[in-house]
């Protein structure tokens, strides 16, 4: 009896294998939108922008890490200009990707990415807001948000995501931007290294799961007969 259950615990844990990753990581190396990441238990999708922005990529002397970056000024990347998160999501002032972990299941940990906003706000998008479409994309319902101080250099932002946890299927996730108040200037707003971080428990393939299912039976009745 002892050993059944020993079995049994060796197999749960083994059909629940776990492993904390980047899911998603967008560089912009060689100016492209794909995700960098090295997880094979999610997929995720090239990075887009929504209608009120152009995708436009910066060369290495605007960039964080040498390489192209997202954004740039208010003129390429074309930003709202009137401050409000309301009007960003009117105005579909957004970075969009998507996560898809099939029937496998993510507990989602943290957002993190590196952002310049140059003029505090005046002629820049500092402010953002993450949302996703498990809680949809209307003004309240934002996971997190945070602002950029202004100084002219790039800032690494953390955004806590452990408030979506077991999820399955596919997941879209938007970074609305805004804060700029529609001054004269024309400065920079960049975005580089976004990356989504979480926690998946891979399920088995069926097959898989039998096989291991036999595997332990198999042992089981060989150290019987022993
Ligand atoms: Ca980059
Ligand atoms: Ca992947």
């Amino acid at each position: 009896m002892k050993k059944t259950i020993q079995l049994i615990t060796a197999f749960a844990l083994m059909s629940a294998a776990q492993s904390h990753a980047s899911l998603a990581l967008y560089d912009f190396a060689s100016g492209s939108f794909d995700s960098v990441d090295t997880d094979t238990d999610t997929t995720a999708g090239a990075l887009s922008v929504g209608s009120g922005l152009t995708p436009f990529t910066n060369d290495a002397a605007n960039s964080f890490d040498g390489g192209p970056s997202l954004g740039g000024s208010l003129a390429n990347f074309g930003f709202s200009t009137n401050g409000s998160l309301a009007t960003a999501i009117s105005n579909n002032d957004y970075i969009s990707f998507s996560l898809d972990a099939g029937a496998n299941t993510v507990d989602f940990t943290q957002l993190t990415f590196q952002l310049r906003a140059n003029g505090g706000g005046a002629n820049s998008a500092n402010e953002y807001a993450v949302f996703s479409d498990i809680g949809g994309f209307t003004l309240g319902s934002d996971i997190a948000s945070g602002a950029h101080s202004g100084a002219a250099d790039f800032e690494l932002q953390t955004l806590d995501l452990t408030s979506l946890t077991n999820v399955t299927g596919e997941t879209e996730f938007r970074i609305y931007l805004f804060g700029a108040n529609g001054g004269g200037a024309n400065s920079a707003t960049i975005y580089d290294n976004i990356d989504l971080q979480g926690t998946v428990t891979v399920v088995p393939e069926p097959t898989s799961t039998a096989l291991l299912g036999l595997g332990a039976c198999a042992l089981f009745l060989r150290r019987r007969r022993a």
